[in-house]
């Protein structure tokens, strides 16, 4: 089954969260599109979502869909995403899109994040990708040493400005195996808006697609 076979079917099976009427949480990236596709094809009538980038904002308009103002909707039911990592304790890396910031906001508004991958998602300890940090523009260079002084090896994204108006470094060869306390530590760089370490607030359920189906761990 191909990747993105893999991710449609992901995205297929995150439906069974999506309350008729409700308001849902909408994640970034190309298993969102695949999910964004299948809630249209499934004409379950939502009530409205948060959005948690430009791009997908335009996605759900595009299929009809209003989008809510998080500081309007109080707590939601369910967030509903991807990611570009996820261990056995399903703590995650995000951010590969550079929408992580506003992608933890939604998430820690849910009481419930599905989170949708393909199998080439799924790793014992995470790391292999680089960690994206959204830093404020005048911190870049001091957030980047100290991110150097942690063991990681900060690349600037150049050219990508962030829907907040920042800069994303992509952290190489961090040491995660206490991905727990390497989130609250890169938090507490001045300057820094937010990281990809999805691992204080891990997701509730993983949908992992593969050639064998749809594995769901929770
Ligand atoms: C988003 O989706 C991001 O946090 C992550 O970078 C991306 C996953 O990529 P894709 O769904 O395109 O494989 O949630």
């Amino acid at each position: 089954m191909s990747q993105l076979r893999q991710k449609q079917e992901a995205a297929r099976a995150a439906l069974e969260w999506v309350e008729p009427g409700s308001v849902i949480g909408v994640g970034t990236g190309s298993t969102v599109d695949a999910f964004i596709t299948a809630l249209e094809e499934s004409r379950i009538p939502v009530d409205g979502a948060i959005s948690s980038s430009e791009t997908t904002t335009q996605r759900l308009r595009g299929i009809g869909i209003d989008i809510v103002d998080l500081n309007y909707a109080g707590d939601i039911d369910v967030y509903i995403d991807g990611a570009d990592e996820f261990d056995p304790h399903r703590r995650l890396i995000k951010g590969g899109g550079g929408a992580l910031t506003r992608e933890k906001i939604v998430a820690e508004a849910a009481r419930t994040f599905v989170c949708m991958v393909d199998e080439s998602k799924r790793v014992g300890v995470l790391g292999a990708f680089p960690l994206p940090v959204e830093v404020i523009p005048m911190a870049r260079s001091l957030v980047a040493r100290k991110l150097v002084a942690l063991g990681g090896q900060p690349i600037w994204r150049e050219g990508l400005v962030t829907d907040n108006g920042n800069l994303v470094l992509d952290v190489h060869n961090l040491d995660l195996v206490d991905p727990v306390r390497m989130e609250r530590t890169i938090n507490d760089i001045p300057g820094v808006v937010c990281n990809g370490l999805f691992a204080i607030r891990p997701a509730n359920v993983v949908l992992c697609a593969g050639s064998g189906g749809v594995e769901r761990i929770s």
